[in-house]
């Protein structure tokens, strides 16, 4: 009977195991490197492709050749030692040649996309976009459009864009898996990434280079949308936003008094560059790099102890009362 039920708990064990294992192998996650939706991540895929292949048939070809030999020279009641082998030219020059022709076939095509993912675009209509990786959000400024955002990279679908990478602070690395490879952002050396976005929709990034407390929180979200819907996107963040009233028009004099004024930038009222620009903060989705929903609920909790809500964020606790918290993130979620 314990035996049984033994039996029974480890089968559940085993389910849970096998359930676990098979989640990673979903294929088309937010996160997935082998659904390329740019051109880059699509090269990349197609050198997975040439090296797993490759691999395929030399694999069948070996286990192919150890099979024969396993069942042709097995021993047998009574039969002889096979015949012994010292020394084989034709052998060892083909078992040189073939690994060697291995590598060709997969280098060639590997290093001929490293070529052609690392050039800086060279198209002149390219949409030029800077990234800056900061501890622990990321900035993006088209410098062509007067445009500035954080954690929300919108662009045309169809059209190469090119990222100039800054690193203002520590060794970052942008990486956005179904949209290409990984760059790093490093202080004092601009590195670019260029790739044209095939479908729209929306698709989630991350830091890719351990820097720092809350690297696992700095992730970002490009949101990839027709050209005209591109183009209306970039309108109204060009178009000033309304005056606020009544609790947003608290919030916005609570703004201007305290020091949010030297670290973040709200057109028209105060010009900070080491925070994320909230000119149209309400209009991202997101806040603090992709970790809470843009509600007043959640930017008040976020004014009043930032360092809670994503640990050792670089922003202090200001220590303002719940009722101007709540009034700030009235303010700030209505910039749309
Ligand atoms: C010392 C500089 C500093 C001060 C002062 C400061 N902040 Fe920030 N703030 C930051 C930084 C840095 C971040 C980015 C944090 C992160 O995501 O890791 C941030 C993030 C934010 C965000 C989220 C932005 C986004 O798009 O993710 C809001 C909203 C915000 N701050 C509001 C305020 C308000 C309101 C004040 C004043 C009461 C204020 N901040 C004062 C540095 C500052
Ligand atoms: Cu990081």
């Amino acid at each position: 009977m314990s035996a049984r039920a033994g039996s029974l708990w480890e089968r559940r064990v085993g389910h849970v195991a096998l359930v676990l294992l098979l989640g990673g192998c979903s294929w088309d996650t937010p996160m997935s490197t082998v659904a390329g939706r740019s051109d880059f991540a699509r090269s990349i895929l197609d050198v997975y492709a040439i090296i797993t292949w490759a691999t395929v048939v030399i694999a069948l070809v070996v286990f192919g050749v150890l099979a024969w030999v396993l069942l042709r020279f097995r021993d047998r009641p009574g039969a002889a030692m096979p015949r012994q082998t010292h020394g084989h030219t034709a052998l060892e020059i083909a078992w040189t040649i073939a690994p060697a022709l291995v590598l060709l076939v997969i280098a060639i095509p590997t290093v001929q996309i490293i070529f052609r993912t690392q050039a800086a675009s060279v198209s002149p209509d390219a949409l030029q976009v800077t990234v800056r990786g900061w501890q622990w959000w990321w900035e993006f400024r088209y410098p062509g459009l007067d445009v500035v955002t954080a954690n929300e990279l919108y662009l045309p679908v169809g059209r190469t864009v090119t990222l100039r990478l800054e690193g203002p602070d520590v060794i970052h690395s942008f990486w956005v898996p179904q949209l290409g490879g990984k760059r790093d952002v490093i202080p004092g050396r601009v590195n670019h990434l260029s790739f044209t976005p095939a479908t729209p929709g929306e698709y989630r990034g991350q830091c890719a280079e351990f820097c720092g407390a809350s690297h696992a929180n700095m992730r970002m979200k490009i949101v990839v949308v027709p050209p005209d819907a591109f183009d209306r996107w970039v309108a109204s963040q060009r178009t000033p936003g309304l005056e606020p009233s009544g609790a947003a028009a608290e919030g916005k004099a609570i703004y201007a008094r305290s020091a949010c004024v030297g670290c973040h930038t709200i057109r028209g009222v105060s010009s900070g560059t080491i925070a994320p620009d909230l000119t149209h903060f309400g209009s991202r989705a997101t806040f603090a790099a992709g970790l809470y929903p843009n509600t007043v609920d959640d930017v008040a909790a976020w004014i009043l102890d930032p360092v809670a809500m994503k640990p050792a964020a670089k922003m202090p606790a200001l220590g303002l009362t719940p009722a101007e918290a709540r009034a700030l993130a009235t303010y700030l979620t209505g910039l749309k």
